[in-house]
């Protein structure tokens, strides 16, 4: 998780603005950087191929997980380091239209090279997703995707460990590359487009482990387009 520490008194002092002038009654913020560039990531294990070129917000596809506490102000500067637009949309929380990352309806694509600071309160807990919402077909299938987590206000203690999975099925080719063939009309009209390798956190076949009598709360955030194509997704609890 990359913390923006440049922008800080920058993004405080503006949190103190919008406070006195009754936007937000939330003051300081909990600050992210992403930075969408392309990158690599071994998904499969090495054994089976090399690693996989994807998109990746700072460097790791899925990005990395962006808490917020319930009630509370999280700003992220995003930084397009690739070389088309994008822009990055909160899935499921409620908020202002113009922190939607919708190009085209609530804000301009953000250019290359250039960078968006979004600013919202985060109203609910709960489990939720960030994505990509320029090209997103694409976009998110090449890895521009992570999870957001909306703490409860008060800290719950019902478990030891809170253990974040981001499920999703990768369409790879023999040599670990992501198959073409993005946004196709058939696929669109019918289960969407259907991966050949399910990951968890990334990774195929991945291993979590866990201490015996540990309660441990998990969460999922669903990159797999949709559960009718039947893709069985598993992890070993060890
Ligand atoms: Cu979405």
């Amino acid at each position: 998780m990359t913390c923006s520490i440049s922008r800080r008194s920058f993004l405080l002092g503006s949190s103190a603005m919008l406070a006195t002038t009754g936007i937000s009654r939330a003051s300081a913020a909990t600050q992210h950087l992403l930075v969408a560039a392309v990158g690599q990531a071994q998904i499969v294990p090495e054994t089976f191929a090399g690693p996989t070129p994807v998109w990746a917000f700072n460097g790791t596809a899925p990005g990395p997980v962006v808490r917020v506490r319930a009630g509370e102000r999280l700003a992220v500067d995003v930084e397009n380091g690739l070389d088309q637009p994008t822009s990055v949309h909160w899935h499921g929380i409620r908020i202002d239209n113009a922190m939607d990352g919708v190009p085209g309806l609530t804000q301009a694509a953000i250019a290359p090279g250039e960078q968006f600071s979004y600013d919202f309160v985060a109203p609910d807990p709960g489990t939720y997703w960030y994505h990509s919402h320029n090209r997103s077909w694409e976009q998110n299938a090449r890895g521009l995707h992570g999870a957001l987590i909306v703490d409860e206000p008060e800290p719950w203690r019902g478990a030891d460990r809170d253990l974040v999975l981001v499920l999703d099925d990768w369409r790879l080719v023999q040599d670990g590359s992501i198959a073409d063939g993005f946004g196709q009309m058939m696929e669109w009209a019918h289960g969407g487009r259907i991966g050949n390798t399910p990951t968890v956190n990334g990774r195929l076949g991945s291993k979590i482990a866990v201490r015996p009598n540990e309660w441990v709360r998990v969460r999922h955030c669903h990159m797999l387009e949709h559960a009718a194509g039947g893709m069985m997704t598993w992890f070993e609890v060890t």
